[in-house]
């Protein structure tokens, strides 16, 4: 231990798991350079991870094939009843569970190191932040927390000796032995993954998976599951929203926070680069936001995270030129290709493809294969330092007042381009019915339609009729110092399967307009599902774009809008009463809105 730790109950915890999973060996990281080092070149010896020519600092790894991404049918919310895990939630009952894990968890360490990983979701000296330990017997899982949290010594300084941190526990669930050794990623079968929460503990369990929110626990585990619960009992949120400040021509500052599903562009939107001129974008966050009333009654957010996970498919110059110099050094890439000269590729990057690469699975790729090179969910993990556009005070322990909260989705058809809400109660009933097509984060299919509330339907760490009451509650705390709330879709097609919006920059224009909406210069209509602009009250100036695209993507189709009454009625009725009347109230009042058009 390069470091003395005083903390009682952290050490018999450390003590009894080591106990139980029977490690080799312990080691307390300090989160230094020189450890990290050492770390990837053990990963580099081993076959593990490939260090990359063209980029200072930054390795390839492969996984294995079965393990890409979050498992959400082997995530777990463990409440005592089970109704607090509410409907969209697996459940198993904690003595239930914790039996079961801790069969798995015996000797699963054994041949392995297991790393004790202190970090701290947000700045040290923030208010808004908190403290976890991940003990993990992954090499990989501590390379990647060191960028994607503040890890090491000076948390545990911070901790002291009787300090609050949130415990959580990590395996590959794979000993070391003959069988395993050669294994470059090993990890269970489906079957032996879970990936368990203990709100009531505030208590992470996760095995058998390595990769990204499986295994990396500050993020999705503790920064939504755990923290959404404790959030809920605390008075504060957390949510699955990039934080993003917009500067006006005139010097005026906005605070947007936006939830989108897992990749469905909230990287992209983090580190906008504005078409229109004059109006600059910097990046506090692009994943996780902490919430919390402030003295003077506005809602200041942090970004709890410290590095970018990001989907690497599609992120190219010219799409997110920011996330591309984000990503020049210091960074891991996991399951993308491996160019012969000794760089990162994937699908959608700038360029022609080149004549060969290794793909993700390590086999040779041309243009000609069938396969994709890189994995649909392959990441980047990058400092947020690195970001340039990063705002100067994106470490600000007090965080920034938000302005504007926008939800979203991906939806190829009904849904336009932008909708602000009538009033607070609105919003979260836009929030509450937020539904997107599924995506390759997730270990299931994709393109299927889904109510995605708050981007949250994965994240929620109890109840989400609860979940959805709290936003109420919130809503009434603030009072007129509220967010306004809008909903954007940026994913419209036509009936020919084209985008009616080009996305991407130009998105600044609907920013620009909700700015506006803000402060009471910009103009719209008033529709059965919120107050949408005509082509005349967005800025489209040096737009390049059909017309005809332009009108279709603001339309409102309110015969095509009816159908989801009862689908609403429907995702709704799952809740029973736990179902804030606040959101039929407002069910009621859309579809008396649809009818009355
Ligand atoms: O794998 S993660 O959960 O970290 C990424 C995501 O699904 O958004
Ligand atoms: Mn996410």
């Amino acid at each position: 231990m390069s470091y003395e730790v005083k903390h009682a109950a952290l050490l018999k915890w450390v003590h009894e798991t080591a106990e139980l999973t029977q490690p080799d060996a312990i080691h307390w990281c300090d989160g230094s350079q020189a450890e990290y080092d050492q770390l990837m070149a053990q990963m580099v010896e081993i076959g593990m991870a490939t260090a990359l020519k063209k980029r200072p600092n930054s390795f390839l790894f492969r996984s294995d094939p079965s393990d890409v991404a979050r498992v959400e049918a082997r995530t777990f919310i463990s409440t005592t009843n089970k109704a607090d895990a509410g409907p969209t939630n697996n459940w198993i009952a904690p003595d239930l569970l914790k039996a079961t894990m801790t069969d798995l968890y015996w000797g699963c360490m054994k041949g392995r190191t297991m790393y004790v990983i202190p970090f701290s979701m947000g700045p040290l000296d923030s208010p808004i932040a908190a403290i976890g330990v991940e003990l993990s017997d992954s090499p990989y899982v501590v390379c990647n927390m060191r960028i994607m949290t503040r890890m090491g010594k000076t948390v545990i300084e911070k901790l002291g000796d009787t300090g609050r941190f949130f415990p959580a526990v990590h395996s590959i669930g794979s000993p070391c032995d003959d069988t395993t050794i050669n294994q470059v990623w090993p990890c269970a079968e489906i079957d032996h993954k879970y990936i368990s929460h203990f709100p009531e503990e505030g208590l992470i369990w996760s095995y058998g998976s390595g990769y990204g929110g499986n295994a990396l626990l500050g993020k999705k585990c503790l920064a939504l599951r755990i923290a959404s619960a404790t959030g809920k009992r605390e008075g504060w949120m957390a949510e699955h929203m990039l934080i993003l400040r917009l500067t006006n021509p005139a010097g005026r500052q906005y605070h947007i926070a936006a939830a989108f599903p897992s990749a469905c562009g909230k990287t992209n939107l983090a580190m906008i680069t504005p078409t229109i001129p004059g109006w600059k974008a910097e990046c506090i966050g692009d994943d996780i936001a902490w919430m919390k009333p402030g003295p003077d009654g506005r809602l200041y957010a942090i970004n709890p995270e410290a590095g970018f996970f990001g989907v690497a498919p599609g992120t190219s110059y010219a799409t997110n030129p920011m996330a591309m110099e984000t990503m020049k050094e210091n960074s891991i890439f996991t399951n993308t290709a491996l160019t012969d000269d000794g760089d990162v590729w994937w699908e959608g990057i700038d360029g022609a493809p080149p004549a060969h690469v290794i793909d993700w699975k390590g086999r040779d790729w041309t243009p000609a294969s069938k396969d994709l090179a890189a994995h649909a969910n392959s990441r980047f993990t990058a400092p947020a330092t690195q970001c340039p556009i990063i705002a100067r005070d994106w470490e600000n322990p007090l965080g920034v007042p938000i302005d504007i909260f926008i939800f979203g989705g991906r939806r190829a058809s009904v849904v336009p381009l932008v909708t602000e809400s009538f009033n607070w109660d609105h919003g979260v009933f836009m929030g509450a019915t937020a539904a997107s097509e599924t995506t390759a984060a997730n270990i299931g299919a994709v393109g299927n339609l889904r109510r995605d509330p708050f981007a949250m339907m994965p994240f929620c760490g109890y109840n989400m009729g609860d979940y959805f009451q709290h936003w109420f509650d919130m809503g009434d705390t603030l009072g007129s110092n509220a967010p306004k709330v809008f909903y954007v879709n940026w994913f419209r097609k036509n009936t020919a399967g084209k985008w009616l919006w080009p996305g991407y920059g130009e998105n600044s224009r609907v920013l620009k307009w909700m700015c506006e909406r803000l402060d009471g210069t910009a103009g719209a209509v008033e529709t059965p599902i919120g107050f949408v602009p005509t082509e005349a009250d967005i800025d489209l100036n040096g737009l390049d774009w059909p017309i005809d695209r332009l009108q279709e993507v603001l339309k409102v189709d309110a015969p095509a809008w009816l159908p989801e009454v009862p689908d609403i009625a429907k995702f709704f009725s799952q809740f029973g009463d736990r179902l804030p009347a606040r959101l039929t109230a407002q069910l009621d009042a859309l579809a008396a809105r649809l009818k009355a058009s």
